[in-house]
C-alpha cells in the first residue's frame, strides 16, 4: 500500500485547526495510508494547545519556536514525511477534503504533479473578494507567459505531488510565495502540472484570511526571478 503525507501548516488557526484535522482523518484517500503532519508555525493564539488537546488523531506535530511563514512551515513538514505522494492541506476550511479522491486519481505514472484549482468550477458561496480573483489571475496568467503553461490557479493550497520529484531542500521561499516557486521549479525540471476541479468557500479577513497585497507584490518577483531556473 501506498502512503500519502498530508502537510498541514498552521498559524493562528484556533478556530478551524481541530474540525480540518478531524475531516482529514475522516478524508478518503482511495488506497492511500495517510500519514499526517501539522507544523504549528509559531502560533500566538490557542492553536498549540488546540492541537495538544487532539491527541485521539495519529498526526505528527511539529512545532515552530517562532513564526516563519507557510512555505517554512511546508518545509518542515516536508523534511518529516516519509509518504510517497504529498498533498499540502491549508489549516482553515477553505477547501474541501472531499475533493481529494479526484486529486489523487490523477496521479498517475505521468501526472507527477496534479493542483486543485478553485476556478474550474461554478463556485457557489462566492463572497470571494475582487481583489483576491483578480490577484490570482494576474499572477497565474504572468507566470503562463513567461513559463508558457496554461494554469488556472498557481495559487492554490491543493498541490499534489509524487515525493521524489522536488525535497525540503530544493526550495527556499519561507512566504506565500512559496506557491510561485514550487510552480515555477516544477515546471523548469519539465514535469506537466495537471489541474482538476476543486471546491472552495473563501474566508473573510474577519474569518481569519491573512494574505495581503504585498503577498502579491512579492508573487510576482518570485515568477521573474526563477523564469531561468534549471
Ligand atoms: N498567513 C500565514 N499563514 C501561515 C503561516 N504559516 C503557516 N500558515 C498557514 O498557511 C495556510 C494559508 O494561510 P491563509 O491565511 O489561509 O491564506 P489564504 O487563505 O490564501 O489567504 C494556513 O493554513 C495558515 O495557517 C504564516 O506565517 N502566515
Ligand atoms: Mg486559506
Amino acid at each position: 500500500m501506498k502512503k500519502l503525507s498530508i502537510l498541514i501548516p498552521a498559524y493562528n488557526e484556533e478556530k478551524t485547526v481541530s474540525e480540518v484535522i478531524r475531516r482529514v482523518f475522516e478524508a478518503d484517500t482511495l488506497n492511500f495510508e495517510k500519514e499526517v503532519i501539522v507544523v504549528d508555525d509559531g502560533s500566538t493564539d490557542g492553536t498549540l494547545s488546540a492541537l495538544k488537546a487532539l491527541s485521539s488523531f495519529p498526526f505528527v506535530l511539529v512545532s515552530h519556536q517562532k513564526n516563519l511563514g507557510k512555505g517554512a512551515a511546508v518545509r518542515t513538514a516536508l523534511r518529516a514525511s516519509s509518504g510517497d505522494a504529498i498533498l499540502i492541506q491549508d489549516a482553515d476550511l477553505e477547501l474541501d477534503t472531499n475533493d481529494y479522491p479526484v486529486l489523487l486519481r490523477e496521479l498517475t505514472e505521468t501526472n507527477h504533479v496534479v493542483y486543485g484549482s478553485r476556478n474550474l468550477l461554478p463556485q457557489t458561496n462566492n463572497e470571494r473578494y475582487l481583489m483576491y480573483a483578480l490577484g490570482g489571475k494576474i499572477l497565474t496568467n504572468f507566470f503562463n507567459i513567461l513559463y508558457g503553461t496554461k494554469l488556472t490557479d498557481i495559487n492554490t493550497a491543493y498541490k499534489l505531488f509524487q515525493k521524489d520529484i522536488i525535497r525540503a531542500d530544493d526550495l527556499e521561499s519561507d512566504g506565500f510565495e512559496f506557491c510561485e516557486e514550487i510552480t515555477a521549479k516544477l515546471t523548469r525540471k519539465g514535469y506537466r502540472i495537471q489541474e482538476v476541479p476543486i471546491h472552495y468557500t473563501p474566508r473573510t479577513f474577519i474569518g481569519g484570511k491573512k494574505l495581503r497585497a504585498k503577498d502579491g507584490v512579492i508573487g510576482l518577483w518570485t515568477i521573474l526571478k526563477y523564469r531561468n531556473f534549471r
